[in-house]
């Protein structure tokens, strides 16, 4: 890991520490182009190839229906039954508080304006397969299409080399009440979402990560239907000072690493002394990880930045935007007014990313890659659209009309004008 001193840097090595690098892949938008050119010709044909040819199974129907998704969960150890009922019930808890109605507002006496959240009708989500298989994913897409109240909820995750979903997720789909998971994986399972097969419905949204072919789709298919966000390899960004846990932030520096090769994590410390001994932790730590590998090549592919005051954290910070910010402080409170930019934050020593990720209530589906500038994470909101309402009186009207008759006027627009004329003279 590349170590920085934060007062040395110039403008323009802060913006390409701050720039995640994503090349545009000629050939995997070349390969995700002719997936959906196949899917919306051949339909469920170009599916079954695609399973074949992609995840090695022969498919004789595209998804799991409600018997085979009960005998599959029935393979569930209670351990982890239990754990994806108490993070539901968080899940739930957090996402369900975020359902507000709004007040009517008088904007002029008579004149009253408010908004009402309807669901989105038909939603589809992506839940990833392959080398990580993410029910937690499962659970912060369903939770809240649910709460929502969206019509037509479209699951597709990737067909197993037995044709089948794993115990964990079909017992994700029995808890929230799915009934059917269809097989299918990568950028044809957002082709099929996003035209519609003889047997994948079409949804008006596409939610949920996904490799480089399921990112490229998404964005591919956005003037058809909308998506969640774009999405990029995943992100933390630790800041610490001298109350920091150098073994905890270690820790939570490579949980972010063992996600890809591709993931960030980044240190922001105020003093060297901070960063050797974490740097020394992740050493430790690193060796005896499963996923040694992956997290390695993350770790190389990071930095630590060295800063003289926690305001200077906070500045390089929200011009890197993370995904996800850790406050390994004491007095992580101060620091909060300061935060601009950051997809989900986790405060103080004792609340890991993991926490988030899994469990907390909060959602883990975030805006990556410098995205939290703009975009929001995942949330009930995503599900819905505000409808404006008006209403006014006669007395209402008198009020707004002549205001109306001249910015009609002024724009030219007669037929405008007159659509109040003909009222006031009534
Ligand atoms: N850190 C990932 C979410 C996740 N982690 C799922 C473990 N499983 C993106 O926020
Ligand atoms: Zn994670």
């Amino acid at each position: 890991m590349k170590i920085y001193s934060y007062t040395d840097l110039s403008k323009s090595k802060i913006e390409e520490l701050c720039s995640r690098q994503i090349e545009d892949d000629k050939v995997v938008e070349e390969r995700v182009a002719q997936i959906i050119t196949a899917v919306k010709k051949d339909g469920d044909q170009a599916l079954i190839n695609y399973a074949k040819a992609f995840d090695g199974v022969e498919l004789d129907k595209l998804f799991l229906d409600v018997e085979d998704l009960k005998q599959i969960a029935a393979g569930i150890p209670a351990d982890a039954k239990e754990a994806i009922e108490t993070a539901y019930h968080n899940i739930k808890t957090f996402h369900q508080s975020q359902l507000k109605i709004e007040d009517k507002i008088e904007t002029m006496p008579g004149v009253v304006c408010w908004r009402e959240s309807r669901a989105i009708e038909k939603v589809g989500l992506y839940i990833p397969g392959g080398t990580a298989v993410l029910p937690s994913t499962f659970l912060m897409l369903a939770t809240p299409a649910i709460i929502a109240g969206c019509k037509e909820i479209v699951v597709c995750s990737p067909p197993q080399i037995d044709g089948k979903t794993n115990c964990y997720l079909a017992y994700c789909a029995v808890l929230l009440g799915i009934e059917k998971i269809y097989l299918v994986g990568g950028a044809q399972a957002v082709a099929a979402m996003a035209f519609g097969t003889e047997t994948v419905p079409q949804v008006y949204k596409i939610y949920g990560p996904g490799n480089r072919y399921v990112t490229t789709a998404k964005t591919m298919v956005q003037n058809r239907v909308a998506i969640d966000m774009p999405a990029g390899p995943s992100e933390v960004l630790v800041i610490a000072d001298e109350t920091s846990n150098p073994a905890f932030v270690a820790a939570d520096l490579l949980a972010q690493a063992e996600h890809g090769v591709d993931s960030q994590a980044i240190l922001v410390a105020t003093s060297n002394q901070i960063i050797e001994e974490t740097l020394k932790q992740v050493e430790i730590q690193l060796a005896v990880l499963p996923r040694m590998e992956i997290a390695t090549k993350a770790i190389a592919n990071s930095y630590a930045i060295l800063v003289d005051n926690l305001d200077s954290a906070m500045d390089f910070s929200n011009q890197y935007a993370p995904e996800h910010l850790i406050l390994a402080t004491e007095h992580f409170e101060n620091l909060i007014p300061l935060i601009i930019n950051a997809g989900s934050v986790f405060l103080g020593n004792f609340t890991p990313e993991s926490v988030g990720d899994y469990a907390s209530g909060t959602n883990h589906t975030l805006p990556t890659s410098g995205f939290a500038k703009a975009y929001s994470g995942v949330s009930t909101d995503a599900f819905l659209k505000k409808i404006t309402f008006q209403h006014l009186s006669t007395k209402g009207l008198n009020n707004i009309g002549n205001t109306v008759e001249t910015l009609a006027a002024a724009e030219g627009l007669q037929a405008h004008k007159n659509a109040i004329t003909i009222r006031l003279k009534n």
